[in-house]
């Protein structure tokens, strides 16, 4: 078990660290302070070299520069809120939106647009680092300061471990989420021969500006019902056909939290990564990142070549009941955790 650390560039006067924590078989985690983003997760083949299951940028002015929030930990609220407004406690609260008319991903100044401080530890049977970092009200618009770590946890049975800390000097809110992208392939071309097994029944339906209605769709015998394992070029086309959209970017609700949340694997190249998560919805978004500022052309000719798979509580919840509880109260500590267990198969 080892840490790493090295300078890989700077955000105005601050230093951006990259940290790779590496295990007793040489898998590794890599990760950044700027956004506390997950940039690698390394698994040797039977060669010994090195392949990356995430997506990242080589170039660190992509991270914040390109609007796909490629590895970063989103916060202090993954998703959508309708018009930056909830209430708490009858109290009426407004965030400035950064998306239309709408708060997406924590607003302008949420979680993946600060530079963390960290501390690394090398545990008995596991290697961590934690981001740390303090955001006030001023500066983010959300009520309170809140105080939010980010441990990244990499233990000998190959599973990463992410748990997300925050507590707050006033009732605020927190469902912060990891926007990893995966591409278990050795070309990392395409996802078209990914299989997807989502543990879910229903998903959230949206607008037009992809904020949730509020009701929840049964997903059996449609494109997203992902059940039972289902090829990833098969549920696309299946998608477009019923609805006409070229891309998932959807919540599912999942049925429990005993079973994993999300499975994904590649089976020409013998991977396989099952996510657990202690709340109750993933969302599901195939992308090309790559393909920003790219031309339409160029998007259709490159099929997509990420899934991000968003684990978090429902989007919207806190103006939704029934989609679950993201209020943070004053001075109570909340850490939620996911895992991804990588597997050979
Ligand atoms: C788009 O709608 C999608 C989001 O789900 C995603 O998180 C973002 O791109 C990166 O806005």
């Amino acid at each position: 078990m080892k840490i790493s650390k090295t300078k890989i560039g700077s955000i105005a006067d601050h230093q951006i660290i990259q940290y790779t924590l590496e295990n007793d078989h040489h898998v590794q985690v890599v990760c950044m302070s700027y956004a506390a983003t997950w940039q690698g997760f390394m698994v040797p083949d039977q060669n010994d070299k090195l392949h990356n299951m995430i997506l990242k940028f080589d170039d660190v002015r992509e991270y914040l520069t390109n609007p796909y929030h490629v590895g970063h930990t989103i916060g202090r609220v993954g998703g959508r809120i309708k018009s930056g407004d909830f209430t708490i406690n009858n109290v009426k609260y407004c965030v400035p939106v950064n998306e239309g008319q709408n708060l997406i991903h924590g607003g302008a100044h949420g979680f993946s647009s600060w530079n963390w401080k960290a501390a690394t530890e090398i545990l008995q049977d596991a290697v961590k680092v934690t981001f740390s970092r303090t955001i006030t009200a001023q500066e983010d618009g959300f009520p309170g300061d809140i105080e939010a770590k980010i441990s990244y946890i990499l233990d000998n049975h190959d599973k990463v471990t992410i748990q997300f800390y925050g507590q707050s000097n006033a009732d605020t809110l927190f469902n912060p989420m990891t926007h990893v992208y995966f591409n278990l392939s050795n070309d990392h071309k395409t996802i078209n021969n990914h299989e997807l097994q989502i543990n879910s029944h229903q998903h959230v339906e949206t607008d037009v500006q992809k904020l949730p209605t509020g009701r929840l769709l049964e997903n059996r015998k449609t494109a997203f019902d992902f059940f039972k394992p289902v090829n990833m070029e098969s549920a696309l086309a299946q998608l477009q056909q019923e609805t006409g959209k070229t891309q998932f970017d959807d919540a599912f609700k999942l049925a429990d939290r005993e079973h994993p949340a999300v499975v994904i694997c590649d089976r020409s190249d013998h991977r396989q990564v099952s996510v657990y998560s202690d709340r109750n919805g993933v969302v599901m978004f195939t992308a090309n990142p790559d393909g920003f500022g790219k031309s339409k052309e160029w998007e259709a000719s490159h099929p997509y070549n990420g899934i991000a798979i968003e684990a978090q509580t429902l989007p919207d919840a806190i103006n939704h009941p029934g989609f679950g509880d993201i209020v943070l109260r004053a001075n109570k500590s909340k850490v939620y955790t996911v895992q991804y267990q990588y597997e050979e198969i």
